[in-house]
């Protein structure tokens, strides 16, 4: 069954509200969208602290010092910022511009991509629910999923016509994107003390699929109480992330969460379950979450690197020794996203 979309939720709000301030004041959001207090953001959150998420210059000539520095952040967070990456930022603004037109356009215009084709199985499209959505309490976000590379795995039908740019726009990304996914697997295999090929062909190597996703956040009438995406690490072996400048994202470290930086250009990467699982927990996947802002709408634009469907993921044979046994199970890709998303057992 179709969910309202949170857009037309949102804008109700706005429409009925827009004529007095008084009862702006005394609005709440409707119940399904309220997070019981320990997920609450003003409560949860951890204020005027100087701990950073780490910045990378990704054109760091000393290879060893790149290494360390991404093995490090890996380690102690999950997640990292990216600058002199080597995508364009005429690329990134391109990718963003496509994407907040599309959002724009009219609700039934985006509802066509809400409906799969005739006997498809998989997760694309435009919608706000995931997996069997288990959660009693609703997200306060829209979003729209398609795969970017590899060409097999692209399904035009899910790639909005409208506006015009949006598929060169798109394509040009993925291009740029594949740069640097490779060189971050090359730093974590190596970081790891592994051939710089191992991460890579662990994920499934050239049938990796790049899965692109828009988050739409749009403005919230009590931020204090909802959350965008609720806690979550991701499926994937690695996220690239980019955002609109209305911050949001937070990373949580040793219980606490902490609010990550809006830097321009730069790209946020995360750690996903498959890096932890191939590293053999060396590297953590990031528990991470978003806020909504009361004025602003927020966006952002990851792309899930995954392994394909039917490709084995276990921690990489050369890191298992007797004093570091297998701490997860090698299963299939599909088998592990079928179990997280229904919130079972590995
Ligand atoms: O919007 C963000 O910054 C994060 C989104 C996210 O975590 C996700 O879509 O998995
Ligand atoms: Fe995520």
């Amino acid at each position: 069954m179709e969910v309202e979309k949170v857009q037309n939720i949102a804008l109700k709000f706005n429409n009925n509200n827009s004529n007095s301030s008084r009862i702006i004041e005394e609005s709440s959001i409707p119940k399904e969208f309220i997070r019981s207090e320990n997920e609450q953001p003003a409560i949860t959150t951890v204020h005027g602290t100087e701990l950073e998420v780490p910045t990378i210059d990704l054109s760091e000539a000393n290879e060893d010092e790149l290494v360390d520095l991404i093995s490090k952040a890996s380690e102690e967070w999950g997640l990292f910022q990216v600058v002199n990456h080597g995508i364009p930022t005429q690329v990134i603004q391109d990718l963003q511009k496509a994407g907040r037109d599309f959002f724009e356009l009219p609700q039934e215009e985006k509802e066509v991509y809400s409906k799969p084709p005739p006997g498809y199985k998989g997760s694309e499209g435009y919608s706000n629910k995931l997996g069997k959505n288990i959660d009693t309490v609703r997200p306060w976000v829209d979003h729209l999923f398609h795969n970017i590379w590899p060409p097999s795995a692209i399904n035009f039908h899910f790639w909005p016509k409208n506006p015009p740019s949006y598929r060169k726009a798109n394509e040009e990304y993925a291009k740029y994107l594949i740069g640097v996914t490779e060189k971050l697997m090359k730093c974590w295999s190596k970081g790891l003390g592994l051939e710089e090929h191992k991460i890579r062909e662990g994920g499934g190597g050239d049938e990796m699929v790049y899965l692109a996703k828009i988050n739409y956040y749009p403005p919230c009438p009590r931020p204090e109480l909802a959350l965008g995406v609720p806690a979550h690490t991701d499926l994937s072996l690695l996220t690239i992330l980019v955002p609109n400048d209305v911050a949001g994202l937070q990373v949580c470290r040793d219980g606490l969460w902490y609010n990550v930086r809006y830097i321009p250009n730069a790209l946020i990467i995360h750690i996903g379950d498959q890096l932890e699982v191939l590293s053999n927990g060396k590297y953590k996947a990031v528990l991470h979450r978003t806020t909504v802002n009361k004025e602003k709408t927020r966006m952002s634009w990851p792309v899930f690197i995954e392994p394909p469907p039917h490709h084995e993921v276990g921690p990489v044979p050369e890191l298992i020794t007797e004093n570091n046994p297998a701490k997860y199970k090698t299963k299939k890709f599909a088998d592990y996203k079928y179990c997280k998303l229904n919130k079972l057992p590995q």
